[in-house]
């Protein structure tokens, strides 16, 4: 693996951020990007509804598959009439977080956090944006749940898997 990838300006601050660099160029070594070029990269939106069915509570779609080094744009809708929330649980671990961006109902920034987030809660009806970086690949699937009491056996839980 080339080193050069550390070095250099980058959008992203932090040893964690030339740690995505390093783990993402890892899995494209013949791809040059610049140091910069990672929070700028396409971003895959992959929408995660919570809600409640007549038999329970869900997370929809149940299955998730990811990517080193790609950049996502998760997207938790809450369609519900009650609060629920995206515990990454040991996805957590494995991904670099660029931002949470909250936006008002007429589409205007409330908020942008930034730093070490692994669980996202979302108020009834709304919709919050979790725009991250996998970097470390998962052995198995792993779960994605919402830790709100009685909602993970309610059947809020679904499958994450990264590559
Ligand atoms: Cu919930």
């Amino acid at each position: 693996m080339k080193t050069i990838l550390t070095s250099g300006r980058s959008g992203l601050t932090g040893s964690l951020a030339g740690t995505a660099l390093v783990v993402a160029m890892g899995g494209a070594p013949g791809i040059a990007f610049g140091a910069g070029d990672l929070s700028r990269a396409d971003v895959t939106e992959v929408r995660i509804e919570m809600g409640s069915s007549g038999d329970g509570m869900y997370l929809k779609p149940d299955t998730y598959e990811f990517e080193t080094g790609k950049a996502y744009k998760l997207v938790l809708v809450n369609v519900d009439e009650i609060k629920h929330e995206i515990a990454l649980n040991e996805m957590g671990e494995r991904i670099f977080t660029r931002k949470v961006e909250i936006t008002d109902d007429a589409d205007e920034l409330v908020a942008e956090i930034k730093g070490s987030i692994r669980e996202v809660e979302v108020g009834a009806g709304k919709t919050v944006e979790w725009y991250i970086v996998p970097v470390q690949t998962t052995d198995e699937p792993v779960e994605i749940t919402c830790e709100l009491p009685g909602h993970y056996d309610a059947g809020m839980r679904a499958n994450a898997t990264i590559r």
